[in-house]
């Protein structure tokens, strides 16, 4: 990478003194620029005050940082990114005045939110922590033109409108799951959905770790779990798992991007991957063959075994020492072969191990169906037409303290097609267009569910017929987005009329990203 970015740097040198601009860095004909408005944003930044010149970034401008590792780590980044298509040197440095500052200061920003002032002299993006650098640094990428986003040197002019942006996220959770058990993805491919999920401020990255048809991460006490249990994938390819270094690697890449990564292990259902692997995890001690269809709810961990615990607590202590983050995910969704009874007997006996390895309990909302553990998070992904009752479940968690991530199935399930044409993805949930998938309020969605019990929003990706990046890429985009600009942005900024033609904008970005997305007919592209 940094040897690319090299290359690129002094091709752009080349460039620059062939077009004749090298003196005075002016910009090649290509007619007046106006730059990119303020609020053309995705998601919509909670308060805009435009006006003033805009700032231009010159082959002369410095990265400004203070002298803290993590401001020089964010600095470092925006170089990363703005170098190639510059082809401008962008030194990262405490020193000079004037260009791109990065600066850390106590302030009304909260952990996450920053402040981008821009003007003729310079731009100071201001923040109380390096995650609220990084979101900035994310706003001033839209703020600057499409082709900035290139990996060869462009011709810019590269101009940024003047004035100030004020921004703090309205939820904690802004989450993407990812289900890398259907099928499996390599490290280099999750850090690429990583890098994509950055650009829209998403914190969280829930990765879908074992299911039915493979698991997914080396438990050293039971190593088939991997070796025989991940070996296959739904269509019966080869499958894969993550080595101990391999998730490290992930998690480190991810908190580099300042997100988190929230671990599933899924249980007591979902579990054939385990169960095949270990006949004595078996009520009745025979291991089942592995499994590579599509179906879901036929498997169940044994309930009424010891050594089921025993399992539990070691795949739970080895993934919990491996996990910087808070959470830890233990699934808990369509049980359909484990009694009710057996259902909330089993989650009064795993939720407190979460506890004892120092984790807090995320579960799918059939949770709420047991006993949700003080502190617990539920995950809904009901759809519009889920019945009353089992809302009302969830509602009544939510009033004894139980967090609610949503991730209604009709709405955020990017694994649903489109149209009926979509070539890729599910249709369960129904087809889910970008505007349905847009067009909804995280505060009001439940009913019965306090405002203050909302944590945020997460985006599932489910695997069952995607396999490569692109086929991620093309469910996640726009729809990604959107749910983003939900978890971020206040409720006053939502109007799908607006929505569009920030999203429109993000296009040309993806397109020059190589970032596969679908082209709806509701975006002005
Ligand atoms: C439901 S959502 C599931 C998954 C499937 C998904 C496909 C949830 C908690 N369970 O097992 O992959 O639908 O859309």
């Amino acid at each position: 990478m940094r040897q690319r970015h090299r290359t690129f740097r002094l091709l752009g040198s080349l460039l620059l003194v062939a077009m004749g601009a090298s003196a005075t860095g002016a910009a090649p004909a290509r007619g007046p620029a106006s730059p990119t408005p303020l609020d053309r944003v995705v998601p919509a930044p909670a308060s805009v005050d435009p006006g003033g010149s805009p700032y231009r970034i010159t082959r002369d401008t410095r990265i400004r940082v203070d002298d803290s590792r993590e401001t020089r780590r964010v600095g470092e980044y925006l170089a990363d990114i703005l170098r190639p298509s510059t082809g401008y040197r962008l030194p990262v440095t405490a020193h000079g005045s004037g260009g791109i500052r990065l600066r850390l200061a106590k302030g009304t920003f909260g952990a996450e939110g920053y402040r981008l002032d821009s003007g003729r002299g310079g731009v100071t993006i201001t923040a109380a922590g390096a995650a609220g650098l990084f979101h900035g640094v994310q706003t001033l990428r839209q703020l600057l033109p499409a082709a900035v986003e290139k990996d060869s040197v462009q011709p810019g002019p590269w101009l940024v409108a003047g004035g100030t942006i004020k921004d703090t996220p309205r939820y904690g959770w802004r989450g993407a799951m990812l289900d890398v058990s259907r099928h499996f993805f390599t490290v280099d491919q999750v850090k690429r959905y990583v890098d994509q999920l950055a650009l829209y401020k998403i914190n969280k990255l829930h990765l879908h770790l074992s299911d039915d048809q493979g698991w997914r991460i080396a438990i050293d006490s039971w190593p088939r779990l991997a070796s025989y249990g991940g070996s296959t994938q739904v269509g019966g390819g080869a499958g894969g798992y993550y080595t101990k270094a391999d998730y490290k690697e992930i998690v480190r890449y991810a908190a580099s991007r300042h997100l988190e990564v929230v671990p599933e292990i899924d249980m007591p259902g979902h579990t054939n991957a385990a169960l095949a692997s270990y006949a004595e995890l078996n009520c009745d001690g025979v291991a089942p063959p592995l499994y590579t269809g599509t179906e879901v709810g036929f498997s169940s961990l044994c309930v009424g075994k010891d050594i089921t615990y025993d399992f539990v607590d070691d795949v739970i202590r080895e993934l919990a020492a491996l996990t910087p983050g808070r959470y830890l995910h233990i699934g808990g969704d369509e049980a359909h072969s484990t009694s009710h009874e057996d259902y909330v007997r089993f989650m009064e006996r795993v939720q407190p191990v979460v506890a004892k390895y120092g984790k807090t309990v995320v579960g799918w909302h059939q949770l709420t169906g047991a006993t949700p553990a003080a502190g617990a998070v539920a995950q809904y992904w009901g759809l519009d037409s889920t019945s009353a009752e089992e809302k009302a479940q969830v509602a009544k968690a939510a009033r004894n303290g139980t967090g609610v991530v949503l991730s209604p199935a009709d709405r955020v399930y990017l694994d649903m097609k489109y149209t009926a044409d979509t070539p890729l993805g599910l249709d369960w949930a129904g087809l889910v267009e970008v505007k349905r998938s847009y067009d909804w309020d995280p505060g009001d969605y439940l009913p019965g569910v306090p405002a203050s019990a909302i944590r945020g929003v997460e985006a599932p990706m489910w695997t069952e017929t995607l396999s490569r990046s692109a086929d991620l890429e093309y469910m996640a985009f726009p729809r990604l987005a959107g749910a983003a600009e939900l978890g971020w942005s206040p409720a006053s900024t939502h109007g799908w009329e607006g929505y569009k033609v920030r999203l429109a904008a993000q296009g040309p970005r993806w397109e020059a990203l190589g970032i596969n997305f679908y082209r709806s007919p509701q975006v002005p592209w």
